[in-house]
């Protein structure tokens, strides 16, 4: 008997618990927004994968700045920013070789204006890299202007005019927009914790 109830007692706090797993991996997946690079405009030059994930941009003897671009005011379909977005996030791996007089360039654009949007705090959400290198750019959106909108990002691999070899590259991959959880997500998983946490507590009269 005394063994049942245990059993049925593991079985319950099993159960929650498998609720608020779930609840967490379903969360999880859903504050991470994938930026799909097919939706940018690519120059000839630049290889998007298939899985929209990745690209790798190369020169073009023909562009002193090649391009992988979502820009509404050029007709691209843009990006949406959630107003929970919390950050934005890329990886990025940049060679210049030795010859090359290469910078890679990425921004946010203000489809209205064209110009670099600004975090909060008025930073300015680009990046500029002149010599080779790789890490990954975080940009803060937290109390942004621009939350709920949908605006524009651009990498470019950019040649000064003294650039003779053609051998830079970069890649990019993982553009995503992390957001926070909303406060409703919390107290789900508030309650279920405490749920599995306190699974027979009564309440006494005095
Ligand atoms: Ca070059
Ligand atoms: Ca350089």
């Amino acid at each position: 008997m005394k063994c049942k109830t245990l059993a049925k007692f593991t079985n319950k706090k099993i159960f929650f618990l498998s609720i608020v797993v779930g609840m967490l991996f379903l969360f999880n997946d859903a504050l991470a927004f994938y930026v799909n690079l097919n939706d940018f405009y690519a120059d000839p030059s630049v290889i998007i994968a298939t899985d929209g994930m990745s690209a790798n941009m190369t020169e073009d003897p023909n562009y002193f700045s090649v391009l992988l671009s979502n820009d509404p005011s050029a007709g691209d379909p843009g990006i949406f920013i959630p107003l929970t977005a919390h950050n934005l996030t890329f990886n990025y791996n940049f060679t210049e070789p030795i010859g090359n007089d290469n910078y890679f360039y990425v921004w946010l654009i203000n489809p209205n204006t064209g110009t670099v949007l600004q975090d909060v705090q008025g930073n300015k959400l680009e990046f500029e890299l002149d010599n080779t290198n790789s890490g990954t750019v975080i940009w803060n959106l937290i109390d942004a202007a621009f939350l709920g909108t949908t605006i524009g990002l651009e990498f470019q691999l950019n040649a000064n005019i003294e650039d003779t070899a053609l051998t830079s590259e970069v890649r990019i991959n993982n553009v995503q927009i992390n957001a926070v959880p909303a406060p409703s997500t919390f107290f789900l998983l508030g309650s279920g914790l405490w749920i599995l946490l306190n699974p027979k507590r009564k309440i006494y009269k005095h």
